[in-house]
C-alpha cells in the first residue's frame, strides 16, 4: 500500500467506527412488563478505539495490520459519576489477558465511548496475571472502590497447565483515573470470585458479600453467596464468613451463585442481583435473579422471587461461553430509572431499562419458588383462578374465543 492509500485506509477505518459509535439504540416492546431490552448491545470489541488495536504509522505498518487485536468486552462495573454513566468493562485481548477500561454514555443507553488509555491498575507484591469482573461502589468513607477477581498460576500443581487460584482484589480511587491497590482481600476460602464491598459501615465495620470455592470452576461443599465483616479496608481480612444465600438443588442457583453489583439501597431494604448457575447437557447456564435483604440486617434476606429475572435470549445464548448472563453492574437514578448492565455469553454489553417501582414490586410480590411441581402447579393454578374472572370478560365480549 502506498502512503496515500495508507491513509485514506486509516480515515476508512476511523469513519466506519464513527458512525459505529454514534448509532442509536432501540428500546424494544417489553415482554414481561418488568424491563426492557434493547436492540443493540451498547458495547462489544467493535468498539474499542481503532488507535487501541492498529498501528497506524506508514512506516512501521505498511499494510496496515491490526497488532493488539481485542477479542470482548463484557461484564462491567457501573456507576453514574458527573452526569455521565461509566462502565468499566472485563476487556479481554486476543492473549486472553483481561484489563479494564472507561467507557461513558450521556443517556447510558447507547454511544458509549472508551477514554484514549485502559486503567492503569497497579499491581500487589504478587503480580496478578489476570484481572477481571470490576465491582464499583460508592462507600460512604469517601473513597470509590473497585474489587475485581485477580488470577494467578496454582504453584502447587506445577504439572496442570490450567490450574489456577482466584482471589478478591482491592483498588480505590476519587477520580476514576488514579488507583490505588490495596492487599488483596485475605478469607479463610483456598478461591474467592464475585466479592462485592457493601457501600455502607455496618456495626463500624466494612462488609463483603463473598462467594466462597473450594476449586478454581467448583465451588465445592461451601458454595453460595458469603457475608463477612472487615476492620480494616486496607488490609482486609475476613475471619468469620457466613453462607447468606445457598446454592440450592433444583433451582437456577444448583451448581453455584455469585453476588452482580453492590445492593441498591431502598425503603424496603436492600434490593441485590445475582447470578444463578445450572449445569445442564450443554454446559453450564448462568441466569440472573434479584432478592432483598433488610434493610438493618443486610445479611438477612426477606425476599426471593422463585427463577430467573433475566436468561440469554436469542443472540444473547451465543458467544465465547455460550449460554451465560452475567451482570456486576447497575446504576439507579434520582428520579427512579434503573438501567441494569448485562453481559452475554462472556462476549459482549447490553442494558435493560426499568425503574425502582417496578423492580421493588417484582422482588416484594412474585412468589418464591414453591419448591417442587406439585406445589408449583397449585401455585400457577392459584393465578389462573384470580385471572379467570377477566378472562370470561374478554370471553363474553367476544375479544377471546369461548
Ligand atoms: O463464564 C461465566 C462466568 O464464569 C465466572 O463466574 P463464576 O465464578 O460465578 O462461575 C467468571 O469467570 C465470570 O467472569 C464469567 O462470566
Amino acid at each position: 500500500m502506498d502512503r496515500i492509500t495508507f491513509e485514506q485506509e486509516v480515515r476508512h477505518l476511523l469513519e466506519r467506527q464513527e458512525a459505529f459509535l454514534t448509532r442509536r439504540n432501540i428500546r424494544l416492546e417489553s415482554s414481561n412488563g418488568i424491563y426492557h431490552r434493547y436492540q443493540h448491545p451498547i458495547l462489544t470489541w467493535e468498539h474499542t478505539p481503532i488507535f487501541w488495536r492498529f498501528d497506524l504509522n506508514y512506516g512501521t505498518n505498511p499494510h496496515l495490520l491490526e497488532r493488539l487485536g481485542i477479542n470482548t468486552v463484557f461484564n462491567a462495573g457501573a456507576i453514574e459519576w458527573n452526569g455521565k454513566i461509566v462502565l468499566i468493562p472485563r476487556i479481554e485481548s486476543h492473549d486472553v489477558k483481561s484489563f479494564f477500561a472507561v467507557a461513558e454514555s450521556d443517556n447510558g443507553i447507547d454511544n458509549f465511548r472508551f477514554r484514549d488509555y485502559p486503567i492503569t491498575m497497579p499491581e500487589t507484591t504478587d503480580p496478578d496475571m489476570n484481572v477481571y469482573d470490576l465491582r464499583v461502589v460508592q462507600h460512604e468513607d469517601g473513597w470509590i472502590y473497585g474489587t475485581f477477581c485477580t488470577e494467578r498460576k496454582d504453584e502447587s500443581q506445577p504439572h496442570d497447565t490450567s490450574a489456577a487460584i482466584a482471589q478478591n482484589g482491592i483498588a480505590r480511587t476519587k477520580d476514576l483515573i488514579n488507583w490505588e491497590r490495596l492487599p488483596d482481600l485475605v478469607s479463610h476460602s483456598p478461591q474467592q470470585r464475585n466479592c462485592v464491598l457493601h457501600p455502607e459501615f455496618v456495626d463500624g465495620q466494612y462488609a463483603f458479600y463473598t462467594r466462597p470455592m473450594d476449586g478454581f470452576i467448583n465451588t465445592g461443599g461451601g458454595g453460595g453467596i458469603g457475608w463477612g465483616l472487615c476492620p480494616d479496608i486496607e488490609n482486609a481480612r475476613i475471619d468469620e464468613e457466613r453462607i447468606i444465600d445457598s446454592k440450592q438443588y433444583h433451582t437456577v442457583k444448583e451448581v453455584k451463585n455469585g453476588m452482580g453489583p453492590a445492593p441498591l439501597k431502598t425503603e424496603y431494604g436492600w434490593l441485590h442481583l445475582a447470578h444463578g448457575v445450572r449445569r445442564t447437557a450443554a454446559g453450564l447456564r448462568y441466569v440472573l435473579y434479584c432478592f432483598l435483604c433488610d434493610l438493618h440486617e443486610p445479611w438477612r434476606i426477606t425476599h426471593q422471587p422463585g427463577g430467573h429475572f433475566i436468561a440469554p435470549h436469542g443472540i444473547e445464548r451465543v458467544g465465547d461461553v455460550s449460554n451465560v448472563v452475567f451482570c456486576n453492574g447497575w446504576v439507579a437514578r434520582e428520579n427512579g430509572d434503573v438501567f441494569i448492565y448485562y453481559a452475554s455469553s462472556d462476549t459482549r454489553m447490553h442494558v435493560a431499562t426499568t425503574t425502582m417501582e417496578k423492580l421493588l414490586d417484582y422482588t416484594l410480590n412474585t412468589p418464591q419458588d414453591a419448591g417442587r411441581t406439585f406445589a408449583c402447579v397449585e401455585q400457577r393454578k392459584a393465578l389462573i383462578e384470580g385471572n379467570m374472572p377477566v378472562v370470561e370478560k374478554f370471553r363474553v365480549s367476544g375479544f377471546l374465543p369461548g
